[in-house]
């Protein structure tokens, strides 16, 4: 038997390259390629990279589906259903929408494939596939599997996942729905063992509040130390709160952690439900914490709540300026399906597109609902804007002199490459035809 993995892409404009930034490994595939037994034949196609085999010989396609790659995917599954090869789709969006993901494929994994990978696999082999399985959560226990990534060119981090889910229930978060607002922490060793055994000395710890469980994080910073490695992860700001934890995660090796301030607003925070972080009074002092503790910020903004205006973006882009981040995120809002916020938003009569995830004429960097205080495409040009003016060359030249002696000297040469590189990517990604064009050799 052969299973032929794909991962989609989210589009790009004709004869363009893709985006380079997206170019990470995709941890997912080699979850699922660690579950598969060996005596199954395997590839993958990664559709940011490569163009896919369509007349590859296989038995199966298993296809990863985030919202923003489902048109894509669909797209992809037709061609391949077309000559009588089973589909089976999971991921994020497959797991939010089964419905919509199975008109289109032959059989869905809800949740993380991890409990009935085996099942499925024993089912396509008996002719017997089902079309939903119902997958688990917590189950996570193998170490993943990256060999189909040798000769594929990725940027040089690697993914290591150090938990899953989150204990939080912000409106707009896919997360939290998809784990039902738990958190569950992955076994240490394994962790350890997919360090060691990586080429690369970055890594990105895939983990949406590694600070979530503040005992586990604590221990596995002990644990990470002795490794001297360098990580970039993601956390909320109340860490700041706490200057053990702060100082633990330095001396194992973080430089950068993303903090999703998401808006200055207090309203704003209370009504995306994500205001238990601080009082709003201590942002600054704890902001001043992080960085004082030697880690970079990477800061993310959501606009187009609805107390959101024109000065809005350009206030969070004046605190962005004023802490000198590492780098910043300056994104519009998006109704996820199947989140708090897309059936608010839906009910309020104010989403412009049902579906914008497969709606033709849909774009990156587009508004698909009408904020109240200020029209959709002047909030797009707003962000793009800000992403502009903090990637300009005073505001980089400013936070990388601000940056110095935060982060170790490898870091600060990275600030450099990769806020140049974000910069030339904002009018790239802007407009970017959702599912399309990707057809096309890529460059
Ligand atoms: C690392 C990461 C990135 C990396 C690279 C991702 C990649 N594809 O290689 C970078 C930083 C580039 C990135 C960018 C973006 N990301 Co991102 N990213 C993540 C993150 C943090 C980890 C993904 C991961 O590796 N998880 C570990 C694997 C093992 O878990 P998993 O993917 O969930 O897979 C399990 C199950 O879902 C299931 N499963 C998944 N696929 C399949 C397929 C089959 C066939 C089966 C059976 C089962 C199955 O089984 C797996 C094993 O249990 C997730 C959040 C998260 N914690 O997962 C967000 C996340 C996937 N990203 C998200 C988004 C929105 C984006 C961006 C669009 C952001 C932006 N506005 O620019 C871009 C798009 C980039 C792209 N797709 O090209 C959203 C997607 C939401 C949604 N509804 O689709 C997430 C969930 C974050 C969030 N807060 O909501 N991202
Ligand atoms: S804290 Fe972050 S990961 Fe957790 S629910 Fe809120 S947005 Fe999602």
């Amino acid at each position: 038997m052969k299973i032929t993995f794909i991962l989609p892409a989210i589009g790009k404009k004709p004869g363009q390259k893709y985006i380079g930034t997206w170019k990470m490994e995709p941890l997912t595939i080699a979850q699922l390629k660690a579950l598969t037994p060996e005596d199954i034949e395997t590839e993958l196609f990664d559709d940011r990279l490569e163009l896919i085999g369509y007349d590859t010989d296989t038995d199966l396609v298993c296809i990863t589906v985030e919202t923003y790659t489902a048109k894509r995917s669909y797209r992809i599954a037709a061609r391949f259903r077309e000559r009588g090869i089973p589909v089976v789709m999971g991921g994020y969006h497959a797991t939010l929408c089964p419905e919509e993901a199975i008109e289109y494929c032959d059989s869905v994994i809800i949740g993380n494939a991890e409990a009935v990978w085996h099942t499925m696999l024993h089912d396509v082999q008996h002719g017997q596939l089902r079309r939903f399985y119902q997958g688990g959560t917590a189950e996570y226990d193998i170490r993943p599997d990256k060999s189909l990534f040798t000769d594929k060119k990725y940027l040089p981090v690697s993914l290591v996942e150090t938990g899953r889910g989150c204990i939080h229930r912000c409106e707009f978060c896919s997360i939290s729905k998809f784990y039902c607002s738990r958190y569950y922490c992955r076994e240490h060793r394994l962790i350890l063992e997919d360090i060691t055994d990586s080429p690369n000395k970055y890594f990105f710890l895939v983990d949406d509040n590694l600070v979530a469980d503040r005992k586990n994080a604590m221990r596995l910073f002990e644990e990470i130390t002795p490794l001297h490695i360098k990580w970039a992860g993601q956390g909320t700001l109340s860490m700041a709160k706490d200057e053990a934890l702060l100082k633990a995660m330095k001396k194992s090796g973080c430089e950068v952690i993303l903090i999703g301030f998401e808006s200055l607003n207090k309203e704003n925070l209370q009504q995306m439900n994500k205001s238990f972080n601080y009082a709003l009074g201590e942002r600054d002092e704890l902001v001043q914490r992080v960085h004082d503790a030697g880690l970079g910020i990477y800061a993310t903004f959501v606009f187009g709540y609805d107390n959101d205006d024109e000065g809005t973006v350009a206030d969070a882009l004046a605190f962005a300026k004023k802490h000198n981040f590492y780098t910043a995120a300056f994104n519009h809002l998006l109704p996820f399906p199947n989140t708090p916020l897309y059936d608010r938003l839906k009910a309020e009569n104010r989403l412009i597109y049902d579906k914008w995830w497969l709606e033709d004429g849909y774009n990156y960097g587009e508004l698909s609902f009408h904020p109240r205080r200020i029209s959709a495409s002047k909030l797009s040009q707003l962000c793009r804007d800000a992403r502009k003016e903090f990637s300009s060359a005073k505001t980089v030249l400013s936070r990388g002199f601000a940056s110095l002696g935060r982060t170790s000297p490898l870091m600060w040469g990275l600030f450099w490459a990769m806020n140049l590189r974000l910069g030339e990517e904002v009018d790239q990604k802007m407009h970017v035809p959702i599912g399309e064009n990707l057809d096309e050799l890529p460059k």
